[in-house]
């Protein structure tokens, strides 16, 4: 009955134990499952972590956004500029123009001198005013770009399409078309305020030489003397004229 009864005691043991595997072996996947939590917080943390890492490469990005629109900018701007349209103050500047002559004026014409490069087809124009009323009357227009002729400087230029007038005073803006910026607003024979146009409201400089209406047609005003930006340059003439080339005597360095 002992033997019996211990046998019945150890098979409940055995029951026990074998129930307290069940428990255990269901812990394991409770602790895969716990440890899979552990694993998600852990991607929660990792997540966390990324996201930090990814606010620090987001701000990396958005530092490179920013250089790259900054650069983007100064790219654009340097480009299209570099090729035509960077508006740079006395990088361009009127260099010469003829406007009268005895009788009928013949082969009127504004050259334009500065940086060699510069597409002035594209990005800069002649506003025509009238020094009588302050009005402008007309535009001028170039094509393509300034040629490199000396020292990283050259002269281009446009024959008048309608007569420019003969003052006194007269005068004419050079405008840099993107901006709509008066980079010099020049009169001949006296000084005047533009009336509306680009220049409205300004007074123009008086460039103090003239064409008489008495000389010859291949003559004109012009810039001279040393330097490398308009204001280096100052006026002369009337004399030989050298459209789409620097006027002789003139040095640029
Ligand atoms: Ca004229
Ligand atoms: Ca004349
Ligand atoms: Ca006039
Ligand atoms: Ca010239």
């Amino acid at each position: 009955m002992v033997r019996a009864a211990m046998a019945r005691h150890r098979h409940l043991l055995a029951l026990t134990i074998l129930a307290a595997c069940g428990p255990t072996d269901r812990g394991g996947p409770m602790f895969t499952s716990s440890a899979s939590a552990g694993d998600e917080s852990g991607e929660e943390g990792e997540a966390s972590g990324e996201s930090e890492s990814s606010e620090s490469s987001e701000s990396g990005d958005g530092d490179g956004d920013g250089d790259g629109d900054g650069d983007g900018d100064g790219d654009g701007d340097g480009t299209t500029g570099g090729d035509a349209c960077a508006f740079d103050i006395e990088g361009v500047w009127i260099n010469e123009f003829h406007y009268d002559n005895d009788g009928s004026d013949v082969g009127e014409f504004i050259e334009l001198a500065g940086v060699a490069g510069v597409n002035v087809g594209s990005c800069y124009e002649v506003e025509l005013y009238n020094g009588a009323n302050g009005a402008s009357y007309g535009t001028i227009t170039f094509s393509g770009a300034i040629p490199e002729e000396l020292a990283g400087r050259g002269a281009i230029s446009a024959n008048a399409t309608m007569e420019i007038q003969n003052g006194n005073p007269d005068g004419m803006a050079l405008v840099h078309k993107p901006s709509g910026q008066v980079v010099e607003f020049l009169s001949y024979g006296g000084s005047f305020t533009a009336m509306g146009g680009p220049a409205s409201g300004q007074s123009s400089t008086d460039i103090g030489v003239t064409e008489s209406g008495s000389g010859p047609s291949d003559v004109s005003v012009q810039r001279n003397g040393s330097g490398s930006r308009g204001s280096d340059f100052g006026w002369t003439g009337p004399s030989t004229a050298s459209p789409g080339s620097i006027n002789t005597g003139q040095s640029i360095n």
